[in-house]
Order: C-alpha cells, then structure tokens, then sequence
C-alpha cells in the first residue's frame, strides 16, 4: 500500500511505519493521521506481520499536530471544532493501536511533543535514541493533554510526574525518560533502528496468541480491579494452554532439560 506521509516497510515478520513529513518533525495533518490508522488495522489482518515499529523520518519523531495546517484552516474560515477532530481522526488511530493484536515498538529517534508524545505512549514499549525528548506541549499553547496522553502518562509515570509534564510542559531527554519509566531503553543514535529491528525480531519468535492475549490482558488491567485480573488471567491462561504452541513449547523445554542431565 503506498502512502502519502507514511512508509510502510515489510521486513519479513517486522513492519516499519515510518511519519514521514521530516521538514515539519513529522507533524500530524489529516492524511498522515488517517494513514496511521489504516495501516494499523492493515496489519493487523497481515498474518505474516507479528511485531510494528513506529518511528519518524530525519531529526523528529512528531511534533503533534501540524499548527500551520490548524491555521490555514482558520484563516480559510473553514468551520472546524477541535473535538470533532480528536474523536474523528486522532482517538480511532490510538484505539487501533491499542486493538491491533501485535506489539507496537515505538523507535523514538528525536522530539515526540504533543500528540507526537501521546503517539509514542500508546505504542506497547519504548525505545530511544539519545536524541529523543518528550513534551506534553498543550500547555505552552493553552491547551490539555488529548490523544491518549492524559491517560497513558499517569499509568507509565504515576500522577505526580504526570502533573508535573502536563502542567509545565518541560522537555524530557532520554536519561530521564528511562529514568521515570516513559521508555524502557535508550540506545545512540546510529543503532536505534537496528535495536529496535532486534526486539521486534525477537517479539516476532515469541508465539503470537501469547503476545496477543499478553497486550489484550495489559490493556484491560489498567481499567480492572485485582478480582477481574485474577479471573481473565485464568480464562487467557486456560485458552493459551489449549494451543499446540504451548504443549510443543513444554516438550521441548523439557527434553532439553533432559539433554543436560
Ligand atoms: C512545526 C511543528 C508543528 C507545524 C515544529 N506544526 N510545524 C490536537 C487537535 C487540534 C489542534 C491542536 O493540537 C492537537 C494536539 C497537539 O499535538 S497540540 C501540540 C502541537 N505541537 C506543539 O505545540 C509542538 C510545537 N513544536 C515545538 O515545540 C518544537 O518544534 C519541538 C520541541 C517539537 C522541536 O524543537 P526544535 O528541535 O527546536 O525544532 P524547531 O522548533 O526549529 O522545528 C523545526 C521545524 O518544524 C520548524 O519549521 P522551519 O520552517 O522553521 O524549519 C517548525 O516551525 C516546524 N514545526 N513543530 N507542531
């Protein structure tokens, strides 16, 4: 599928979506946005596709929202809510992320701000180079978190750090994302890709129904109490030992325990 703003790579099991609007740090317009969504839900009927890596084209990762794109529409006096915007165009693409039943790598190259960061955060896992940086721009330009952030931020980082990046906006470098916990690796700049290429690769190994129902699970103990967890941990448990996955798995776990004896 070609695209306008994005780039799709297939590289045997591993799928690299690229922003690819490098002059504007890969700032979201509608078709970028859009395109997103679609490829999410593309790959997620791809069989031979089991893990996706987001990243972005030349020095940025996102800026969030294209603001000159914001004000063209305004100067055009094309009527334009914001709200309508999020739920028709920014909220399908996190929802499809979060739905598609394969691990998302965020491959954070440079600045993710805004709804830039909201897209890194609900990718499954984080990997930096130590170029990235993080801001919940909003409230430099009077505005709240939206496309996901306001939820994903306090569950990675806890509500005070959350606050703390929503209200003053600061910029966070690599050292202290890995710090806080917003990504769980950071690598130099030159071996981003080829890190991020090897954990998809490795994600790609693990079983799939595994991995789905692993992100399937993750995403609902967000919003479950410990009572809810224990029992769809039993249900999930129950059909993943239904697999032949599993069985051959333990068979030859234990006839290489075998083999050491
Ligand atoms: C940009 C942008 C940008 C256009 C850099 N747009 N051109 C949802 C619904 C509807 C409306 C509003 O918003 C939302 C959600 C949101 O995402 S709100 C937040 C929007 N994003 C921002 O406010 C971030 C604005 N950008 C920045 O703060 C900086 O550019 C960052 C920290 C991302 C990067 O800083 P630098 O590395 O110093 O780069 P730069 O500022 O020099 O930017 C490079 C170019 O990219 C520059 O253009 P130029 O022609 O001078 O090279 C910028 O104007 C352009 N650019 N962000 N969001």
């Amino acid at each position: 599928m070609a695209y306008q703003h994005l780039l799709l790579e297939l590289d045997g099991p591993v799928a690299v979506l690229t922003l690819n609007r490098p002059d504007l740090l890969n700032a979201f317009n509608d078709v970028l946005i859009e395109e997103c969504t679609e490829a999410f839900r593309t790959l997620g009927s791809a069989r031979e596709v089991r893990a996706v890596i987001v990243t972005g084209a030349g020095r940025g990762f996102s800026a969030g929202q294209d603001l000159e794109d914001v004000k063209r529409r305004r100067e055009a006096g094309a009527p334009w809510s914001i709200a309508e915007h999020l739920r028709e165009k920014y909220n399908p693409m996190i929802v499809a992320m979060r739905v598609l039943d394969k691990p998302i790598i965020a491959a954070v190259n440079g600045a993710a701000a805004g709804a830039g960061m909201s897209f890194a955060l609900a990718a499954d896992l984080r990997i930096a180079s130590e170029h990235a940086k993080f801001l919940q721009a909003f409230v430099a330009i009077g505005l709240v978190p939206d496309t996901g952030s306001s939820w994903f931020l306090p569950r990675l980082v806890g509500p005070s750090v959350a606050f703390d990046l929503c209200a003053t906006g600061r910029v966070v470098g690599a050292e202290e994302a890995l710090r806080i916990g917003l990504v769980s690796r950071v690598v130099s700049a030159p071996v981003l890709m080829t890190a991020a290429r090897a954990l998809a690769m490795e994600l790609a190994r693990k079983s799939p129904a595994a991995l789905a129902r692993i992100k399937s699970m993750l995403n609902l103990s967000w919003s479950s109490d410990l009572g809810d967890a224990l029992a769809l941990e039993a249900q999930l448990q129950h059909e993943a030992s239904q697999t032949p996955e599993y069985i051959q798995l333990v068979d030859e776990f234990l006839l290489r325990s075998e083999r050491k004896k």
